[in-house]
């Protein structure tokens, strides 16, 4: 691993409303961003951002089409969690010995990837808010945190040096030993309010009502049955006062599930809620709040 003032170069594989924010942060800190995507676009993209205190800026980046970059130093893939295998796939055999960060809502992705030893992998969760308008147009719609650890073929050592790194680019950024809790923790946060704005079609804060108080109960309860069984310390107390925290903080925001339903594009259901019933039947644990929820999604993409 390079020192820390090495890693320079970022390209960034997905640009949905994290992978184009994460790419402003990164130019605007000093990185060499460079945008990989299948579409034939101009090579340099004139971003324009509204930043989460209403400013605006632009700045301008560079985009490759069908290629990578010839100096990469780090790989971030921000695409959709179902999009992960058909944007990373076409790269694994070239990107044997560089650190790729897979950024994205929900779980399971990486179980389908056909990685080798040689790998260096690690994932990440984030709670920023991010609106893509344009190809060339993002809001940076409210500010979050971000946890990254190491899933194979990078040390501890290593993943905090990067993570160090991108708090330089976009803070708050840890490290966190125990990934998988972090990410079962955003997982919880993601069963909830996303499916629920979706169906109810109504903002992050709305969900403090007291009619949806029952539902957002059941769900905790049964996802904190399902970490429970795989020994997470993650309580229903615990999560429940998380997923409160989230919805008081983001309140004015549409979730990302609600986006795509609106937007009429897939969601992420089968890595959210999906992944919370495929581990809950494994484990012979009745989810079905989360089945009903999964179901309403399923028609709602359908309609
Ligand atoms: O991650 C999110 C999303 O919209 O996908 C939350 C945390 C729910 C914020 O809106």
């Amino acid at each position: 691993m390079p020192p820390i003032s090495m890693i320079k170069h970022v390209t960034i594989i997905g640009q949905g409303a994290i992978g184009t924010l994460w790419a402003y942060y990164l130019s605007r800190a000093g990185f060499k961003v460079t945008l990989v995507g299948r579409k034939s676009l101009a090579s340099v993209l004139d971003l324009q951002i509204t930043l989460p205190n209403k400013q605006q800026d632009t700045i301008a980046l560079d985009y490759l089409a069908g290629q990578l970059p010839l100096e990469i130093d780090l790989v971030l893939v921000t695409t959709k969690a179902y999009q992960v295998n058909d944007a990373l796939i076409p790269w694994l055999g070239q990107l044997t010995a560089v650190p790729i960060v897979l950024m994205h809502n929900g779980m399971g992705s990486i179980d389908k990837l056909p990685l080798t030893e040689a790998h260096q992998i690690l994932i990440a969760t984030t709670s920023h808010g991010g609106l893509k308008l344009a190809n060339n147009q993002v809001i940076h719609t409210g500010l979050g945190t971000t946890s990254i650890g190491s899933f194979q073929g990078i040390s501890h050592a290593a993943g905090r040096h990067i993570a160090k790194r991108l708090n330089q680019a976009l803070p708050q950024v840890q490290y966190c030993e125990d990934i998988t809790a972090a990410l079962w923790t955003k997982l919880a946060i993601n069963c909830v309010i996303n499916p629920l704005t979706a169906v109810n079609e109504c903002r992050n804060g709305q969900l403090s009502a007291q009619q949806y108080q029952p539902v957002i109960d059941r769900v905790c309860v049964e996802i904190s049955q399902v970490t429970a069984r795989l020994s997470l310390n993650l309580s229903y107390d615990y999560l429940r006062g998380l997923v409160n925290e989230v919805i008081n903080n983001t309140a004015q925001n549409y979730s990302s599930m609600h986006q795509d339903i609106a937007n009429q594009r897939k969601t992420e259901i089968d890595f959210i809620t999906g992944y919370v019933i495929e581990q809950a039947r494994r484990l012979n644990i009745q989810v079905p709040e989360n089945e009903l929820l999964l179901l309403e999604i399923k028609r709602l993409e359908q309609g």
